[in-house]
């Protein structure tokens, strides 16, 4: 153990609502079994804005927010043995230890190991590696990749090709592979069949490519904002249609498109009302909404049961169901073959000192995903 540290610049976030203030901060360094990560690039996903909003019940302040980076490895701890310095990583809001209830269960990615203290901002040890003039800062789920230097637990880490350019292989890290892998590893989308995919952001045109690979029949992409569609039908949206177009509830539209319903919907906003038309967009007796969005404090989700009494099914994925130490690789590979594309949802890259333009951008809807280069 050691209490020394390294300087780091980082954008904190003192409080709900307040601009991100990039400063210097003192990072300690690994304790056993963590690993000292130097951030190359970092997306900004719109769940950071969602913690930044106030909304999240698990929001704490002061903290280096940011879950979507990549990264080398700078120093491990004691006893680290998975990774070495130099490699190439992928940091993970979802860990896999392997060895905890879930990780054994073979039916989900929802890792128990770390996941109590991620949650109050702080390792496994229950302490902070971050300080501002001895103040602590805590981290935010379990990655803080808006600091130029990161501590992670080593099960929180997915080693991947240093092929992969990591400027672009971050978003990797949340939106691409949870919006591909709602698509292909929660919903299991099979050839021919229809989808409706509502929210065109980062994670909505990631469940596009995943649908297009499913072999999915209509894709109908649904938004607000009609900017999004070029791009949407680009990346394989047959159909894309705005709600605020139409005299009547957006799921009855669906429905009389697609012969009584889709497949499979997906809800890629964090909208509770949007997530009651992604369920009745649903066709009776076999269609699945999977919610991907994620929705504030105290807001709740509603439908008629009859919905669900004739074959409706609601469901919801974390970061695509993937587990990241055994699966995030294999998916750089895939990106790496040429598979799908990552550069097309880079709008805006930025230095850390832009990063609150990030934010300011996505609010606006005129950006995919902003990359911060450190
Ligand atoms: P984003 O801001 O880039 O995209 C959201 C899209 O939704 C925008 O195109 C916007 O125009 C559209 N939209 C907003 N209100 C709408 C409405 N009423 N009807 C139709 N479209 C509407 O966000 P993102 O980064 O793609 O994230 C999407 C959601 O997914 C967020 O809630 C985020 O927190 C969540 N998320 C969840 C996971 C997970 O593992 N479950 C992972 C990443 C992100
Ligand atoms: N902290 C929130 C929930 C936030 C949430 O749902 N996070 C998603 C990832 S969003 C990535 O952009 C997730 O993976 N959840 C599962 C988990 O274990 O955190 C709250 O409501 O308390
Ligand atoms: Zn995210």
């Amino acid at each position: 153990m050691s209490d020394q540290f390294i300087k780091s610049k980082a954008a904190i976030a003192w409080g709900p609502n307040q601009p991100l203030s990039v400063e210097e901060v003192d990072v300690m360094l690994p304790r056993k079994g963590e690993v000292l990560v130097r951030i190359v690039a970092t997306g900004v996903c719109h769940t950071d804005a969602f913690t930044l909003s106030g909304d999240d019940p698990e929001g704490v302040f002061p903290a280096i927010l940011g879950h979507e980076g990549g990264g080398i490895v700078e120093q491990i701890g004691e006893g680290v043995t998975s990774v070495a310095v130099g490699d190439h990583v992928i940091p993970l809001y979802t860990a896999e230890c392997g060895e905890c209830k879930f990780c054994k269960s073979g039916k989900t990615n929802l890792c128990s190991a770390v996941r109590e203290t991620q949650g109050k901002g702080l390792m496994p040890d229950g302490t902070t590696r971050f300080y501002k003039d001895g103040r602590p800062i805590f981290h935010y789920m379990g990655c803080s990749t808006f600091s130029e230097y990161t501590v992670l637990p080593e099960i929180s880490l997915a080693k991947v090709s240093k092929k992969a350019p990591l400027e672009e292989v971050c978003l990797l890290g949340c939106g691409v592979t949870t919006g591909m892998g709602a698509v292909l590893n929660t919903a299991k989308v099979a050839p021919g069949d229809n989808v409706a995919i509502f929210g065109l952001g980062g994670i909505g045109l990631s469940a596009i490519i995943g649908a297009k690979m499913a072999g999915a029949n209509r894709i109908i992409g649904v938004d607000i904002n009609e900017s999004k569609f070029e791009l949407a039908k680009q990346l394989g949206a047959t159909d894309c249609i705005n709600p605020n177009k139409f005299d009547k509830p957006i799921q009855e539209v669906i429905v009389e498109m697609t012969d009584g319903g889709v497949e499979y919907s997906f809800e890629c906003i964090g909208n509770v009302d949007v997530m009651r038309s992604a369920l009745e967009c649903c066709h009776k007796g076999w269609g699945e909404s999977v919610i991907i969005g994620v929705a504030g404090a105290g807001q709740e989700i509603s439908t008629r049961p009859f919905q669900l009494v004739t074959g409706r099914v609601w469901r919801g994925t974390a970061f695509g169901g993937v587990k990241g130490r055994s699966e995030l690789p294999e998916l750089v590979e895939r990106y790496l073959a040429g598979e799908f594309a990552l550069n097309d949802f880079i709008t805006h890259t930025m230095a850390l000192e832009q990063i609150n333009d990030a934010f300011d951008l996505m609010h606006k809807g005129e950006s995919i995903r902003s990359v911060v280069h450190f």
